[in-house]
């Protein structure tokens, strides 16, 4: 562990060296990825996505085989497996979960009870004051920029607000990828940042090389998003796939098919390397991703990076009262 300046309540809340969280995203969050992440001084994060709990609890004991640290679940509670995940989590003493697309409310005491921290990702103010009343550890802010499924709201405007609506720890997520994103994130209220994109393209990642290739290959304006039909928009790099929805839903296909359109595709990007008929979801901020590294360079890098952020705005800004 390298001493830093830049530890926060989050740290001290879930037991981690620095307050860099990796996006449990689907098909992509294997057991491998979180346990190098933890391993790295941040929190891994297994992404449940759709997967069924079998698949849950064999990448929860690759990562025990790997580390002692603390590491999260994240489920995905759109999921038809939702129950039986979480009642994986709960035999497995899972030490954090996080949620997306959805409100995870009722499952809220029976995580508690056992001591599991609950983190869920909202993309609005009403979500946040909501889920604090339900008893909620801390929250993450995912701002539109993200890959994936998205809310409305961009991360600037979504953290500083959803931070002054709430008394919890604020993750702030979307858009980060290196140190001055981190400390962006902590001057807007955040107690620390969650990055998806970055960690796709980490060494001990699983994906496809191809797809790894393709976000290091994006430049700022590579993503788009689909699926705004369906009420579930989804960003992901452009190809044929998404060409191919934008047509459809021009045409005026009924949501449910363009829905059904897009069943299997993550899979097929991420596992089978599909660069144009899979759905590659990724973030705004792949342009600025450059290479594939070890979890852990990458998260030693973004600690180092902020803090000498932080030492160019205390030089520039210090010299101003003398
Ligand atoms: O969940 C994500 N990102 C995801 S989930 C996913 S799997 C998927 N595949 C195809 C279509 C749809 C999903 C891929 N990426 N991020 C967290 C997140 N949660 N972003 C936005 C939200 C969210 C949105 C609405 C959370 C709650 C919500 O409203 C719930 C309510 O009841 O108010």
């Amino acid at each position: 562990m390298i001493k830093t300046m830049i530890r926060t309540k989050i740290c001290e809340l879930i037991g981690i060296d620095y307050p860099i969280f990796q996006g449990g995203m689907a098909w992509v969050a294997t057991g491998e990825l979180a346990a190098a992440v933890s391993e790295g001084g941040g929190l891994g994060i297994i992404g449940a996505g759709h997967a069924p709990a079998d698949w849950l609890r064999q990448e929860i004991h690759k990562v025990k085989a790997v580390t002692n640290k603390p590491f999260g679940v994240n489920v995905m509670l759109m999921s038809p497996f939702v129950d039986e995940v979480m009642q994986v989590i709960i035999e497995e003493r899972v030490p954090v979960i996080t949620t997306g697309a959805g409100n995870p409310g009722k499952y809220v005491p029976m995580l508690k009870e056992i001591g599991t921290k609950v983190i869920p990702v909202v993309a609005s103010v009403a979500l946040a004051k909501r889920l604090e009343k339900a008893g909620v550890d801390a929250l993450i802010a995912e701002g539109m920029e993200s890959g994936g499924h998205i809310g409305e709201i961009g991360t600037f405007p979504l953290v500083p607000q959803v931070v002054d609506a709430v008394k919890i720890p604020v993750i702030a997520a979307g858009g980060v990828v290196d140190g001055r994103g981190l400390i962006a994130a902590l001057a807007l209220g955040a107690e620390g940042v969650q990055m998806g994109t970055r960690f796709m393209c980490a060494e001990e990642c699983t994906i496809s090389p191809l797809i790894k290739a393709k976000i290091i290959q994006a430049k700022d304006r590579a993503t788009v998003i689909t699926g705004r039909s369906t009420g579930h928009p989804v960003r992901c790099l452009d190809n044929h796939f998404t060409r191919e929805i934008d047509e459809y839903e021009r045409q005026g296909m009924a949501p449910e098919e363009i829905g059904k359109l897009g069943v299997g595709r993550l899979q097929l990007a991420m596992v089978d390397g599909d660069v144009e008929n899979g759905s590659i979801m990724a973030g705004q901020i792949a342009g600025a991703v450059k290479r594939v590294e070890p979890a852990a360079y990458i998260i030693r890098d973004i600690i180092q990076s902020a803090e000498q952020e932080y030492e160019r705005l205390s030089a520039r800004f210090g010299e101003r009262g003398a």
